[in-house]
């Protein structure tokens, strides 16, 4: 409760405990909902919340309420809010920040921490959370005076938000949290040593625009970057006024239509064979918020867009020259840099080129042995994409359901698919399915997850059924953890190490015993009625699609080979 102080001037102002404090700071962001898992040290913070003022999601592990804050952060481009206590809370929000720092997602984590006379004694319950997470945050704070709080509040949400966004860290000790003080919100942030700079060079535009004139292969990989900035017009407009195909990676996908003329799907280790030939041999690539990872490039940069001069465009300077020698770099906002180069720049004699690898791209599409006998995973991602109509927000976890998801559903918006690119971590999609659809609820949200990844967030079906999320799951269940075992088989002579889940439960008794409603398919016709059923169900729902187990994915391209060696699927061999 507020109380009423005398200042030593005579006049009364009210003061708020530091958890109080918090709380209003939260509103005033307008923050509409928060993930957490109470405990000792925040118990202050939970008591605030106990009103009701502020709508809160009990999650059932840290890390799936911070998964389900970084779904919202991404099905949005707010920052998501997570709440942890101490110590083995705090250490439970590690790899959903490490997760969030790779694929630059606004996070705001709220930690508690033991009071400050007990920090450095192993206290119970005490970690170094500030400590743990240096490396793995954009930035953290320990916060030492109630005073400081709004402060830290208010910078927090405009650094996890602004530049390169990414997760920050607050952690709370519980003396901070009780202890009084007057309320304020600054309205204006200015932090000395941090000012993101969003617009780009004019002279960089320039000579931009002189290599689109010169190049007769220009090739645009588009990245994470253009759904961060919401440049999606922009880079359709740029693409089709300057005459360039575009590649988009997997953080890319739906930053660019995936059913227009100049796109040519995903490149890199099981992108499009289009995709991979135009990198290898493109005289120009534009990488727009795109950090040329190893995925991508192999790591093989001998073999990488050798005759090609790299533009770099992207918001954080640390990325020129990280991965590939820039020949332009533009630091900027991607949408503000392509809005400044839009306006004058020249179509590209670019004609034969985009013949050569539209025809590439008509000529080898994914492919996959189907069958009416057993259920191909790969036939399921496309039914899931039929029976939309594309009209879903979709989350994957981690494994070969991501990279058929990537390869079968053509993404035709920004923020419509959330996956785990940096991190690869497995028990993502499933809580961050249900971020997404509580900021979105009336849209399709569907987390199409393995049998391995779901059993580490499945606990999340609680919050899925009290809260009513009506999230679809569709579960790719091949009985194994798909992907290791196809690395097993091709690169370790099918010896089978730790990879049966056959001994997995029943998914469907699972998600009913959570309230869940669910559904099992073994064939096409069982697949497509109970999906349409899930579909219709006004809840959550579960379908475990019983799948081969053998199936890989292709193409493929092995770890240290060039994208010019990749091997086709079965079909094209
Ligand atoms: C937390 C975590 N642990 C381990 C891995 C390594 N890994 C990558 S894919 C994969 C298999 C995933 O199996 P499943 O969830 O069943 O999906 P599938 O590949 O079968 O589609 C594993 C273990 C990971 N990415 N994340």
């Amino acid at each position: 409760m507020p109380v009423k102080e005398k200042t030593q001037t005579g006049q009364s102002h009210q003061e708020f405990t530091g958890s109080e404090i918090l709380l209003r700071c939260l509103i005033e962001e307008g923050v509409e909902v928060v993930f957490g898992y109470p405990g000792g040290a925040v118990l202050p913070i939970y008591d605030s919340l106990y009103h009701g003022a502020l709508k809160h999601l009990l999650a059932r592990h840290e890390q799936g309420a911070i998964h389900a804050a970084d779904g919202y952060a991404r099905a949005t481009g707010k920052a998501g809010v997570v709440i942890a206590t101490s110590g083995p809370g705090a250490t439970n929000l590690v790899t959903g920040i490490a997760n969030a720092q790779m694929d630059s997602i606004p996070l705001v984590c709220i930690t508690g921490n033991v009071a400050q006379h007990l920090i450095g004694t192993d206290a119970f319950q005490e970690a170094d959370i500030t400590g743990i997470t240096m490396p793995i945050t954009k930035h953290s704070y320990l916060v030492t005076d109630v005073k400081d709080l709004p402060r830290v509040v208010k910078e927090s949400f405009y650094i996890a938000t602004s530049g390169r966004p990414g997760p920050v860290l607050i952690d709370i000790p519980k003396d901070v949290s009780n202890a009084r003080a007057a309320y304020r919100y600054p309205d204006r942030v200015h932090i000395r040593g941090y000012q993101p700079k969003t617009d780009p060079h004019p002279l960089q535009v320039n000579r931009l625009h002189q290599a689109i004139r010169e190049a007769e292969k220009p090739l645009i990989l588009a990245g994470g970057g253009v759904v961060t900035s919401g440049a999606e017009k922009e880079l359709i407009a740029f693409a089709e006024k300057a005459h360039i195909p575009v590649t988009t990676t997997l953080m890319g996908l739906g930053g660019f239509p995936g059913q227009h003329p100049l796109w040519l799907g995903m490149p890199g280790m099981h992108g499009t064979y289009a995709a991979n030939n135009a990198l290898l041999e493109c005289d120009l690539l534009i990488g727009i918020g795109a950090r040329f990872d190893d995925r991508v490039t192999m790591g093989r940069l001998d073999k990488f867009a050798t005759g090609a001069k790299i533009v770099h465009i992207d918001i954080d300077p640390a990325e020129i020259g990280k991965n590939v020698d820039t020949y332009i770099p533009l630091v900027g906002d991607v949408k503000q840099s392509l809005s400044a180069a839009l306006d004058t720049v020249p179509r590209a004699h670019s004609d034969i080129w985009v013949e050569r690898v539209q025809t590439w791209f008509r000529e080898k599409p994914f492919t996959f042995r189907d069958s009416d006998e057993v259920l191909k995973p790969q036939w399921v991602i496309r039914h899931l994409y039929e029976s939309t109509g594309g009209d879903a927000v979709v989350t994957t976890d981690v494994g070969q359901h991501q990279m058929w998801v990537a390869q079968y559903f053509p993404f035709a918006r920004p923020r419509s698919f959330i996956t785990s690119g940096g991190l690869g971590t497995m028990g993502f999609g499933f809580p961050a399915a249900l971020g997404a659809q509580l900021a979105h609820p009336d849209a399709t949200v569907i987390s199409v997850t393995g049998d391995g990844g779901f059993q580490m967030t499945s606990q999340e079906l609680a919050v899925a059924s009290l809260a009513n999320i009506p999230v679809k799951v569709a579960v790719i269940n091949n009985q194994c953890l798909g992907m290791v075992r196809q690395w097993q088989e091709v690169f370790y002579k099918k010896r089978y190490s730790e990879v049966d889940l056959a001994d997995s439960p029943d998914f469907v008794k699972l998600a009913e015993s959570y309230g869940v409603k669910a559904w099992k398919a073994e064939n096409k016709e069982e697949a497509a009625r109970v999906w349409s059923e899930a579909l219709s169900h006004p809840g959550p729902a579960v379908v475990d699609f019983r799948v081969a187990p053998e199936e890989n994915v292709y193409p493929m391209v092995a770890p240290g080979s060039g994208l010019d060696e990749m091997i086709m699927g079965e079909e094209d061999e």
